[in-house]
Parts: C-alpha cells; sequence; structure tokens
C-alpha cells in the first residue's frame, strides 16, 4: 500500500443522503461505472435485502477507494458509510473509533436534526474534526443560510463556508477575496503575524490556516452540493487530499491499550467469506502473527481488505488500514485486541436494548434450531440481546427500537424458515427506588423456628442516580458479604416481576448471628432472607419506569390538526409548533416511549407519507418517564 491514508466517517440524520454521496464518490473515482440509486436498491453500500426493501441503511458499510483512481493512486481513502437511524447508533459509534474525521451531512432542504446536534457532539467528545457538507442544494427551497446559522448554534462557533453560491471552492484554485481567506489563518496568531509581514502569503497560509485549524478541532469547514447530481463532489475530493497532508496520528484513546493492535468496529456475515469481524490495525499486521484478546490468542490466518461487498487477500497491512478476518470472531465492535496477553478493553459502552419481543416456533421440535439462528443474529448484531423467559419458556428477543426489531425479524426468517409466532413489541419496564427505608429488618427461619438466618440489619437508599450496589458499614466474615451481595444482585435483576430494579443502595448495618451458630454454615439462609426481603419491600417503595422520547414532527400543514389530535391521546408532550419553509410545520414533543408504539405507522397513513418522524429513546436519571 504505502499510500497516505485517510478514513472519513459518514454521519448524518436518516435521509441526508450519506449513501448517495458514497456512490457518487465510488464514480467519480472509477471505482463504479455508473452510480447506483437508493430508489432502484442499486448503491455499492446498501446491499442488504432489509436495506434495499426500505431504501434505509441499517449496517456501516466501508468503501476502499483510490484516489483520485486506482492507475494514479495518490492517496487511500477509506470511508464508512453508516445508518443515520437511530436505532443503529451503535454501528456509528464504532465506525466513530476508526475514522480520523467526521464527514457530517445536513439536508440542507429540511434543515439541522436534533440528531446532527448529537453527531457533533458525539464526534467532539471523541476529539474528532467535523468536515460538514450542506446536501440536496439542488432543490428548489435548500437554505444554506440557515442551515449556517443552526450549524453555529450546534458547534457554539461559527462554521467556515467554503464555496461560493456557483459552487466554486477558492481555497481550492488559490484565487479568492480576503473576506474568504481571512477567517482561515486568524485563528491562528503565527500565521496571522505572517500575513501582516506579507500580504502576498494569503492564500497560502489560508490553506495552512484551514488544514490545522482543522485537525486541531479550531475550524469547522463547510462545502455543499448535491450528492444526487454529483455537484461540489469533486471539490470534496480535491480538499479531503489537501487536509490528508495535514494528518496526524492520534494514539488510541485508552491508556488501557498501550499495545493494542487491532480496533473492532463490525460484525458481517459475508456471502462468501462467511462470519467475519472488521477492525483497525493499530500497527504493521501480517498473516501468521498473533494478537490477543484478553487471555486469548489467536493467530491471523487471513486478513481481508473489503469495499462494500468487495473483498482481496492480503498477506500484511500498515498501521490505520480497515481489514477484516475470520480468524477470530469472539471480540465485539468496540473491543481492543493486544500483541500481549492483555486485560480486555472495550472503547464502548454497553448498549441498552429496550425494545422487546418475544418468540415461539410453530413447532416444538424447531426450538434448538430457532435458538441457534436467534444466538446468531445476536452474534451478528451487537444490539440485540437474546434470552429464555424462565416462567414461559418464550424465546425473548430485545434490541434498541420497533425498526431495529421488524428488520431484526426479517433477518432472522432469512435463516429460519420455519414458522413461528410473535407477540407485539413491548418497551422494558424497570422499578426505580425512591423512598429511604431506615432500618429494615431481613431474617428467614424454617422449621417453626428451629433454623434461622440470624438477622441482616439495613438502610435501603435511593442512590439518586440509576446505579445500584451495597455498602457495608460493618465489618462481616466474607461468607456473609458475598451472601448478602449475590442475594442483591439477584434482586436488582430481576425484581419482583421481571423488572430489572434500578437506584437502591443497600446499606448494611448489623449482622447477628442466631445463638450458637457457624456463620459459615448459614449462606444460603442468609440470601434467602434478603432475597425475600428485598422483593417483599420493593413494590412499596419504587415506582415503574421506562424510557422517554424525544420527538420530531416534519409535516405539511394540511396534517397538523390531525396528528396533534392523534398525539394528545397518546399522552404525548408538545413543547413547540414551528412553521418552516414551503407549508410544513416541525412538531416537537416528548413522551413516554411505550406510548408511541406503532405511531410512526400511523404517521405515515395520515400524512400520506409527506410526513417525517425522528424519534430519540432517552433513558437515564435526568430523562425516564413515570409509568402508570
Ligand atoms: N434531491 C436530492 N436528493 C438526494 C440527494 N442526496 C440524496 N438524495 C435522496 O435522499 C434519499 C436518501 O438518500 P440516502 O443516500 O439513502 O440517505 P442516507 O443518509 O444514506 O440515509 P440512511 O442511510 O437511511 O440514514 C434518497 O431518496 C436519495 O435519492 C441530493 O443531493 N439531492
Ligand atoms: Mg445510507
Amino acid at each position: 500500500m504505502s499510500l497516505p491514508h485517510l478514513n472519513p466517517g459518514i454521519f448524518a440524520h436518516i435521509d441526508a443522503g450519506k449513501t448517495t454521496l458514497l456512490e457518487r464518490i465510488l464514480f467519480e473515482t472509477g471505482k463504479i461505472t455508473a452510480p447506483g440509486r437508493i430508489e432502484e436498491g442499486t448503491t455499492e453500500s446498501d446491499y442488504l435485502p432489509e436495506e434495499i426493501e426500505r431504501g434505509i441503511s441499517i449496517q456501516s458499510t466501508v468503501a476502499r477507494i483510490q484516489y483520485p483512481n486506482a492507475e494514479d493512486a495518490r492517496l487511500l481513502l477509506q470511508f464508512v458509510d453508516n445508518p443515520g437511524h437511530l436505532d443503529f447508533q451503535s454501528q456509528a459509534n464504532a465506525s466513530l473509533l476508526v475514522s480520523d474525521f467526521g464527514l457530517v451531512l445536513i439536508d440542507a432542504f429540511e434543515g439541522l436534526k436534533s440528531q446532527t446536534f448529537q453527531n457533533v457532539e458525539a464526534l467532539r467528545k471523541a476529539g474528532k474534526p467535523i468536515l460538514f457538507f450542506l446536501n440536496k442544494l439542488d432543490r428548489p427551497g435548500a437554505d444554506i443560510l440557515t442551515s449556517l446559522v443552526d450549524l453555529e448554534v450546534a458547534l457554539g462557533k461559527e462554521p467556515i463556508l467554503l464555496f461560493r453560491e456557483d459552487g466554486t471552492v477558492p481555497i481550492l484554485k488559490g484565487e479568492g477575496q480576503e473576506a474568504e481567506f481571512l477567517p482561515l489563518l486568524e485563528w491562528d496568531p503565527i500565521l496571522s503575524e505572517e500575513y501582516l509581514k506579507d500580504h502576498s502569503l494569503l492564500p497560502k497560509l489560508a490553506l495552512q490556516g484551514l488544514v490545522k485549524g482543522f485537525w486541531s478541532g479550531n475550524l469547522f469547514p463547510v462545502l455543499g452540493g448535491s450528492a444526487l447530481q454529483g455537484k461540489g463532489v469533486h471539490q470534496l475530493l480535491s480538499l479531503l487530499e489537501i487536509l490528508a497532508h495535514g494528518k496526524t496520528e492520534k494514539p488510541v484513546p485508552s491508556s488501557k491499550s498501550k499495545d493494542g493492535i487491532a480496533i473492532v468496529f463490525k460484525r458481517e456475515v459475508h456471502p462468501e467469506l462467511g462470519k467475519l469481524l472488521h477492525f483497525q490495525a493499530l500497527a504493521p499486521i501480517r498473516i501468521g502473527e498473533s494478537v490477543f484478546f484478553g487471555e486469548k490468542e489467536y493467530k491471523i490466518q487471513n486478513l481481508y481488505r473489503i469495499s462494500a461487498r468487495d473483498y482481496e487477500e492480503a498477506t500484511e497491512a500498515e498501521a490505520g488500514e480497515l481489514l477484516a478476518t475470520t480468524s477470530f470472531l469472539l471480540p465485539k465492535p468496540g473491543d481492543i485486541l493486544s500483541r500481549h496477553n492483555a486485560p480486555n478493553a472495550s472503547l464502548l459502552s454497553p448498549i441498552r436494548k429496550q425494545f422487546q419481543i418475544l418468540l415461539e416456533p410453530e413447532k416444538g421440535e424447531d426450538r434448538d434450531e430457532l435458538w441457534q439462528a436467534l444466538q446468531d443474529l445476536a452474534w451478528l448484531d451487537e444490539s440485540v440481546s437474546v434470552d429464555i423467559l424462565s416462567d414461559t419458556g418464550q424465546f425473548r428477543l430485545s434490541g434498541t427500537g420497533e425498526l431495529h426489531l421488524e428488520i431484526s425479524l426479517s433477518r432472522l426468517k432469512e435463516s429460519f424458515t420455519k414458522s413461528f409466532q410473535t407477540s407485539g413489541i413491548k418497551v422494558a419496564r424497570f422499578a426505580l427506588w425512591k423512598n429511604l427505608v431506615q432500618k429494615v429488618a431481613f431474617q428467614h427461619t424454617a422449621f417453626d423456628h428451629k433454623i434461622s438466618s440470624g438477622q441482616v440489619l439495613a438502610s435501603l437508599e435511593s442512590s439518586h442516580s440509576f446505579s445500584k450496589g451495597v455498602r457495608f458499614n460493618v465489618q462481616l466474615p466474607s461468607s456473609v458479604e458475598e451472601s448478602i451481595t449475590s442475594a442483591f444482585d439477584e434482586v436488582m435483576a430481576k425484581g419482583k416481576e421481571g423488572e430489572e430494579v434500578l437506584g437502591l443502595s443497600m446499606v448494611i448495618e448489623s449482622y447477628e448471628p442466631p445463638p450458637g451458630a457457624n456463620v459459615d454454615e448459614l449462606s444460603s439462609l442468609i440470601k434467602v432472607a434478603v432475597i425475600k426481603g428485598l422483593k417483599d419491600i420493593i413494590p412499596n417503595y419504587s415506582e415503574l419506569i421506562g424510557p422517554r422520547s424525544e420527538l420530531e414532527i416534519l409535516t405539511p400543514d394540511l396534517y397538523l390538526g390531525d396528528i396533534l389530535a392523534s398525539l394528545a391521546k397518546r399522552d404525548v408532550r408538545i413543547r413547540k409548533v414551528t412553521a418552516v419553509t414551503e407549508g410544513r410545520q416541525l412538531i416537537q414533543a416528548s413522551a413516554a416511549t411505550q406510548n408511541l408504539l406503532g405511531f410512526s405507522g400511523v404517521l405515515r397513513n395520515m400524512a400520506q407519507g409527506r410526513g417525517v418522524l425522528s424519534l430519540d429513546s432517552l433513558f437515564d436519571f435526568d430523562n425516564h418517564s413515570v409509568l402508570f
């Protein structure tokens, strides 16, 4: 390879045109002979049947592109196109780890969505620079100025417009007006000084300022055009080449990963290669070498360079390359592999899976096969988890949203072709601890008080967060501490009626063993005492809660009344209704997520497909809803 490389991660809200832009880039660089269309299901990036059917991306896709083309390559671009729908956010989070910067699209017709703010925030938190692309400028009504003003709000800083109305980008040509170039260097005292000494250096200094300012997070450049018509794409690629030269390699963002050799960012079942793991090499890597995941050692047997569905075998790769292998399949997106035996390190926090559906095969004899298919699905998609309900034996599939579960089911049907039944989609509920119980005594006796656990005295307090845990105010034998802690963990996981309990701190004040007993033999009795005691008390001191959703609906004026009425029925709190361009209204609201189940379908019918819904489900201590 030995080409300089640049890894742009493409992020934006749903339908902003990420996949279309990548398609155009593939075309401009000669990777494909004609750009495919979302509507026709012919793009390189969206090739899964579920993506084609729905016209949206549901998995991240790598595109490996030599620039300006394969013959005279000067730069290797490794794009990662991400799904915009929030149900698939975990993939965008994983892609962010292996992206040098975020190429963030804004649909200049629809304007900024709350998700753009989230993308911007996530990128800045990860210390990644951002290049914006205002897309869909071919649409009448697309508004550059409003997008820029909104961007300034999102960034808390003025973004820098690099293109003129006619599409030209002065800095690429090195000729422009002072007012166009000065903002690119003014932020830097050294460049400013050089400029004051010699005004004729302006174009050169401005370009330096742009590159330096971009990588240091001081400048947020904005390009624009039409991904669909290919406008502005050539300029975008030229700018990427310039930026690539100023890139400085950043260390892996974790102190735990000194010896890190790879960051995993995707799992896939490839049509020809089977189960694959995608990773970024953090150091040169070759076939035959060993890597460690925790204590486990794997020999690298193969390396593939992947671009959408295409692959090419490699024997070695350089630091920074995005690769895939079948040699190790256990690590998850966010995990780091090391050169040496090292503790497991993940760069991503666990995914909350708050939407659930129950499944059962039509015929009992198909149970094992269905279970296997479900486990394969959970392997493939980190945001799916599966378990078996202990009381009914039904399989439970948990995921991140309604669309996510619908798509998971249709993927399941590809591998499990027998019939099965499903429940409706439900939203997970939790019991949140509310009140303080000063002193509670846990005691278990059996055989007419002949045997007893002894008495555990505890206070139960709210942790004022979702965290939970046991604290010991007295020193107790370790077997007693272990029994109490494991009883606590068990009850917190399942609660009284299967709802996980959040926010409880249990403080152990004392333990009084029964007279003459050998404490070490009482472990299981103590555990029973605490489990029973906690289960009895939970319903009186906690409330049922669930996730809350923030929603934005963009609709033509005509349907506003009907939509508001339907929202009222679902107990939705309307925050604001604003008139936006082209006779449309933007509704901003919030509601308990469970009240919104099925709403996207209702909206589709009500607004005859012309309503745009974005739903963001939030669940933390400051953002939850109390259920009645
Ligand atoms: N008029 C116009 N339409 C565009 C443009 N770019 C994309 N579109 C259309 O917008 C729709 C969504 O495009 P996609 O490329 O699928 O958007 P995306 O951001 O990849 O969407 P997700 O992956 O689902 O988040 C498609 O119908 C595209 O044809 C553009 O520049 N102009
Ligand atoms: Mg897409």
